[in-house]
Order: structure tokens, then C-alpha cells, then sequence
């Protein structure tokens, strides 16, 4: 059972979040992160959902495939559960506080901060990290700017954004000691449920990633019932029939991962799972998983393609929800721009 959200003392409670559109969204992307959005949003919490199209282009992005992207990605938050009405659901780009608070931010937190990132060295190992662009060396500083704007108290993610938001903590805090302000809150990272981190299909030690160069390693928002139960078939998996405790998943990664992913999807814990078809050989478990991942996914996908049937729609959904978060995050950047010391007379 997740933990109740605490307030960090004196900020309201405000949650804040965001995908990338650098590609389709994964099943990694719907349970370790869209699902509990959803969930959220469904407890009446503030939630202000973003497709972060700046963080997108960190690394090179065919313009026409990115706006198609982020409207595939907006469609697919839609389909799953989020409504546009309760959540402000908007792309990054809209809103310019973004990247004036990052700037600011690139002049708080330190060069050894980011050369410290696991991310920044997975996405640059075994390439020179000189071609690299400077975005993404960048990334962490925009993304506490995304979250910092709003000043959200807790962020839902997957496992691998904890070191990211660990660092959007130093850079509050950093910046509330360098100006004597309590002005922004020391965001907590929200990680729960079965499936924080969802791995590859064909390799139970490395991320489900939308940027895999492997179609068969995910599955993908997009995909139709047929495939979803071929990838599942193709799986990666050892010759053992399951185990009844989690115990002895503890060497299987392969195993362990379609385990975490049933679990996830049934809402059920993984030794609930093992509970249920312990002893069973993977020739039976991958149908009972497929079938369960059909019924999940196929009405969020058949709702995701009506919805893009009209993308002028989405791009006024998205337009709307821009408005109103301008609208929390201006005045908090302008009070931003005064503590620093800058002179704000212009008349607008
Ligand atoms: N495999 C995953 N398991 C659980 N959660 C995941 N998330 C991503 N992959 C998994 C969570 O989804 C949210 C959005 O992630 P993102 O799109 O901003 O960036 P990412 O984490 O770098 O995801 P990808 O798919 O690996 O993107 P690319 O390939 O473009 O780098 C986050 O909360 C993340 O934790």
C-alpha cells in the first residue's frame, strides 16, 4: 500500500510530472509512471502533467515525427485515464517559465553535479561525450525548472529519474541558502507500485526504454493485440518454471521482469503473483500475461487512435492547459527573477 503524501512544511501540495515525446510511449512509461498519474490525479490531488518537448530534443529529434509524437503522446494520457479538465496536461514549450527558471538554474548547480549523472553517462557511453549536446549535459537543471516552476511538492517516476530529482533537492536547496529565501520546496520523489522499473524484453537487466533501437524490446502504446502477445511469446526467459517465492527470483532478471510486469497490471504484489502460478513453466505464464496485458492496454489503445483522429483538438487541449499553467508558474518565476536581484519594469 503506497504511503500518504506528505507536505514538505508550508508549500501546498502540488504534484508535477512529465514524458518526453522522443518517441512512442512504452509500457515502462504507462506503469512506471502514466498509471500512477492517473491515480493521483483520481485522489483529488493538483496534478500538472507536461510532454517535455525541450528535453525531447536533447538528443536529435525529425521535427515532423516530434509534433506527431507529442500529440500520440497526449492522446495516450488522455486514453489512460487523464482528464483534461482535473489535471493541466500541456507541452513543455508552451510555457517560456521553463526556460528562463532552467537558466537560472544552470548558474545554481554545479558542473560536477551533472557530470555525476547516471543517465548523462549511460546516454553518452561508448561515444565522445564531447559530441554530446549541451542540453543534455543540461537536462537535470530543466527538469528541477519544470518542477520548481510549479513549486510541486512530489514528483511521480520511475526508478531511474530518483538521482534527477535528488538533484532538483540540491538545487532548491542550494538556491534557498545562496539568496537566505525559503522559496522553494524540497521536492519528494514519488516511486511506488510493482513495475518502477519495467525491463527490456529481450534483456531483464537494462530499462524498457522508448529509444531502444530494438522494437521487440518494448511494448509499445501503439501496438496492436497480435503483437503485444508475439513480443510476449519471443520474451526473454530461462528454461525454470517459476518459483513460489520471491526468493527465488533474486538471480533470474528475465524471470523476475514479467513477474513485476503481471503484478503491475493486475494491481496485485509480485508474491501474490508467484502465489498464483508458482511452478508454472513459461509456456503457460506468457498466454495468462499476454492476455492480461491485452485486456490493459487494447481499450487505452483503441481510445489513444480515436483521439488522434482529431489533432486539432489535442493541440487545444494542449494550448488550454499552457494558459493555466502559465498562469502558476509566471508569477513564481517573476519572484524568481526579484530575489536574484533583476530589474522587472517593462510595462506589458
Ligand atoms: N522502463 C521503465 N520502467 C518504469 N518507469 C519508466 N519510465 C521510463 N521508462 C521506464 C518513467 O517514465 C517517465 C517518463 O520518462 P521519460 O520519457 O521522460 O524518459 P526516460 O525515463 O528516459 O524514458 P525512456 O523511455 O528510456 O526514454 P528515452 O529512451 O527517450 O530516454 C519517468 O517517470 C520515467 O521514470
Amino acid at each position: 500500500m503506497a504511503e500518504p503524501v506528505q507536505t514538505p512544511h508550508a508549500f501546498a501540495t502540488r504534484i508535477f510530472s512529465g514524458i518526453q515525446p522522443s518517441g512512442g510511449l512504452t509500457l515502462g512509461n504507462y506503469l512506471g509512471a502514466l498509471k500512477r498519474f492517473v491515480e493521483k490525479q483520481d485522489e483529488g490531488i493538483e496534478t500538472i502533467y507536461c510532454l517535455v518537448d525541450m528535453h525531447a530534443i536533447t538528443v536529435w529529434q525529425d521535427p515532423v515525427k516530434l509534433r506527431q509524437q507529442t500529440r500520440e503522446a497526449a492522446a495516450g494520457f488522455i486514453a489512460a485515464g487523464i482528464d483534461p479538465a482535473r489535471s493541466i496536461l500541456f507541452n513543455q514549450s508552451q510555457v517560456s517559465a521553463h526556460a528562463e527558471l532552467a537558466w537560472i538554474f544552470n548558474c545554481v548547480a554545479r558542473m560536477g553535479w551533472m557530470g555525476r549523472m547516471t543517465q548523462w553517462k549511460d546516454k553518452t557511453a561508448g561515444q565522445n561525450s564531447e559530441n554530446a549536446s549541451l542540453g543534455l549535459f543540461a537536462y537535470p537543471a530543466l527538469m528541477a525548472a519544470d518542477i520548481l516552476a510549479y513549486k510541486a511538492t512530489h514528483v511521480p517516476v520511475g526508478e531511474d529519474q530518483k538521482q534527477h530529482l535528488e538533484l532538483c533537492r540540491d538545487i532548491a536547496a542550494k538556491f534557498n541558502n545562496d539568496f537566505g529565501v525559503n522559496f522553494f520546496p524540497i521536492t519528494e520523489p514519488v516511486i511506488e507500485g510493482a513495475a518502477t522499473r519495467v525491463m527490456s524484453l529481450r534483456d531483464g537487466t537494462k530499462k524498457m526504454s522508448k529509444s531502444d533501437p530494438s522494437d521487440q524490446s518494448r511494448i509499445n502504446l501503439t501496438d496492436d493485440a497480435d503483437t503485444i502477445a508475439k513480443k510476449i511469446r519471443k520474451a526473454k526467459t530461462d528454461p525454470e518454471p517459476l518459483p513460489s517465492e520471491l526468493d527465488g527470483l533474486k538471480d533470474r532478471p528475465d524471470a523476475r521482469n514479467l513477474v513485476n510486469i503481471y503484478a503491475a497490471l493486475a494491481n496485485i504484489t509480485p508474491a501474490q503473483v508467484l502465489a498464483d502460478h508458482g511452478g508454472a513453466q513459461f509456456g503457460s505464464f506468457k498466454p495468462a500475461l499476454a492476455d492480461l496485458a491485452v485486456s490493459v492496454m487494447g481499450p487505452i489503445t483503441t481510445e489513444m487512435n480515436r483521439l488522434m483522429q482529431d489533432t486539432a483538438e489535442i493541440d487545444r487541449i494542449l494550448g488550454e492547459g499552457s494558459v493555466r499553467a502559465n498562469a502558476i508558474a509566471r508569477p513564481i518565476v517573476d519572484e524568481v527573477y526579484d530575489i536574484v536581484g533583476m530589474i522587472r519594469s517593462r510595462m506589458l
